[in-house]
């Protein structure tokens, strides 16, 4: 038999969003997709399109002649993926054309009404349906009609396979063959993002997450996502990583081996999360501060209760201040995000976001409108009221998402984005906090290079340089400390030679053994004057 033809993966955001890292990267999905075909053989490229011209696209799938392409369509991303699906099927006139993600998992049979382009949309995760297409089509067979998870065109109407089952093995998609054959995907922008869990037990009425991922939790293995992230700080030299699960801390046990494996891996690199006020403590902020988490963003929302209940999210007001103290005691900083444009929200409500802002001391937040999304309960029940029409969802305007659009809610979004502007700085951590951190966490990495930058911060280079430095001697495999002294030196703007320090935190970041430079003598100079 003759081998496979290959198979394109194929993400593009809209070029509105190609300056902007959050869009353009591709969803972690399609890379978990396309390793596990490539570790069962299959020849398959991921191409990121983001930003790139049509003719680039036409000619990197033509030459190719795959058998099957995939696109990722979001909501985010729909026109670009309409468009995507017109230019495969003229590019690649015998391939099977197929669409994964929220669009075609909700939206199935208008897309297939509307986009004769498309053969096939995907519900739900997409690893099993693409690998069983994949293997009847290297078959030679085109009878998808056994595929779980598959809605397709058939006797003139829509035909739905029953849903797949759940992925079993999540460690089993992390493997280092996800990072092979990739076209346009940035080393330095892609592998900083991790996902190492799927499902919410939450219920939230604007979150589509339940419907699509299930309400049971499913999570990789502590050991495997600590290798993983050895992996790519070698191959890639990340030393920050985004873990952008929904609740990376709603499994209390699990997180703190994360973070002791992190710890006794001595990998030396931060990282941030996100998580919901009830999944947090002070016992586990300081063991995340110690393992090197620098940040966490709580969907807050709210800090009203009636908007709180409006919104499912079933958290109790109360949660909020207890878990944003916890995680300011431990040093971890804490951002949050908001949702305006609830309908029924008032000056009121409003006036309790910033309080919470101003007196648990967040040090960041992000402010969106309510909007509609598929899959929501949201959508559904304004669906059922008339008061909403999926047609939105295709029009490829973010404004037409938003629930409510009059003047108050402009006004209550623009105020609270001013406002948070405004307070952010006022919730920096004070000196006496920094230095109970480093008492609470044992001079962690994490704390000590934040001393280190206050003190930079306040014109004490020596106090700071003796913290980096300390960074240096304590955890030599860690990038940080020379990064800071580099950075240091380099801001003086005087003939300093970071560029040893530059190199050393290069090769640190790949794991690579270091000899630190001698240390810079920089107070010999009459640059600071400070102990500690
Ligand atoms: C991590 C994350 C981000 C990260 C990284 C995104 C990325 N590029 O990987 C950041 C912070 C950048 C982000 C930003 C935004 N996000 Co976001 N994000 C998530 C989150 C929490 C996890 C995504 C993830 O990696 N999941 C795990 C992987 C395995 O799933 P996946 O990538 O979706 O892929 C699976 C399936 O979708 C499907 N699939 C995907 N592609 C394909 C392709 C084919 C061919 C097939 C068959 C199947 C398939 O199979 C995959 C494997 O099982 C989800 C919520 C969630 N739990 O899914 C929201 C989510 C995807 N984000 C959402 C939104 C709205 C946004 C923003 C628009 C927010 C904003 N206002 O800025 C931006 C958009 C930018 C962007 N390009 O993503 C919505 C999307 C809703 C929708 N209908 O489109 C979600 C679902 C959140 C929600 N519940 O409402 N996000
Ligand atoms: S918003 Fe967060 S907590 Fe609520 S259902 Fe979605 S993922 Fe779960």
């Amino acid at each position: 038999m003759s081998p496979a033809r290959p198979i394109a993966l194929c993400y593009r955001c809209e070029d509105r969003d190609a300056g902007d890292v959050y869009y353009r990267i591709v969803p972690s999905g399609l890379l978990a997709i396309h390793g596990l075909l490539r570790r069962e053989g299959f020849d398959s490229r991921l191409f990121n399109f983001s930003g790139r011209s049509w003719a680039d696209v036409r000619a990197a799938l033509a030459g190719l002649k795959p058998m099957l392409v995939g696109v990722s369509h979001f909501t985010y991303n729909h026109a670009a993926s309409v468009r995507l699906y017109q230019t495969v099927r003229r590019a690649c006139p015998g391939a099977v054309v197929v669409g994964g993600g929220m669009q075609p998992t909700f939206l199935d049979e208008l897309l297939l009404t509307r986009i004769p382009e498309l053969d096939l949309a995907v519900r739900g995760e997409g690893e099993g349906p693409v690998l069983e297409l994949a293997r009847r089509l290297a078959a030679g067979s085109r009878d998808f009609a056994a595929v779980p998870g598959l809605s397709l065109r058939a006797g003139g109407g829509l035909v739905r396979t029953p849903d797949a089952e759940p992925w079993p093995d999540l460690d089993a998609l992390h493997g280092p063959e996800r990072w092979d054959a990739l076209d346009g995907v940035r080393a330095d922008e892609q592998p900083g993002f991790l996902v190492t869990s799927r499902g919410c037990p939450g219920r939230c009425t604007f979150c589509c997450t339940p419907a699509f991922w299930g309400r049971q939790l499913r999570r990789r293995s502590a050991a495997a996502v600590v290798d993983e992230m050895d992996m790519l700080r070698r191959r890639f030299g990340v030393t920050y990583f985004g873990i952008r699960d929904d609740s990376f801390t709603a499994d209390r046990a699990h997180v703190l081996e994360f973070c002791r494996r992190l710890r006794e891996r001595g990998l030396g690199v931060l990282w941030n999360c996100q998580s919901r006020v009830n999944l947090m403590d002070e016992e586990l902020a300081v063991a995340m501060r110690q393992a090197g988490c620098d940040q966490i963003q709580f969907g807050v929302e709210s800090a009203s209760p009636r908007i709180l209940e409006r919104l499912d999210k079933a958290v109790r007001p109360e949660h909020i201040p207890r878990t944003l103290r916890a995680c300011r005691t431990a040093g971890v900083r804490t951002s949050a995000y908001f949702i305006t444009g609830v309908p029924g929200q008032t000056a009121a409500d409003l006036e309790l976001d910033q309080a919470l802002f101003r007196e648990h001391g967040l040090q960041d937040g992000i402010v969106s409108p309510l909007c509609y999304y598929p899959g929501t309960a949201l959508f559904a029940e304004a669906a059922a009221a008339g008061a909403a029409n999926p047609e939105i969802f295709l029009q490829g305007k973010p404004e037409a998402l938003q629930v409510r659009r009059d003047a108050a809610a402009v006004r209550d979004y623009r105020e609270l984005v001013a406002f948070i502007e405004m307070a952010r700085p006022r919730n920096a951590f004070t000196e006496t906090e920094l230095r109970n951190h480093l008492g609470r966490t044992g001079e962690c990495l994490s704390a000590l290079l934040e001393w280190g930058r206050f003190a930079e911060g306040h014109g004490r280079r020596r106090q700071a340089l003796m913290a980096y430095q300390d960074i240096v001697r304590r955890w030599p495999g860690s990038a940080w400390g020379y990064r800071a002294v580099a950075d240091m030196l380099n801001g003086l703007g005087r003939k300093w030679d970071f560029r040893d320090w530059e190199a050393a935190a290069t090769l640190a970041a790949r794991g690579e053994r270091v000899q630190p430079p001698p240390p810079p003598r920089v107070w010999d100079h009459g640059l600071g004057n400070n102990r500690r």
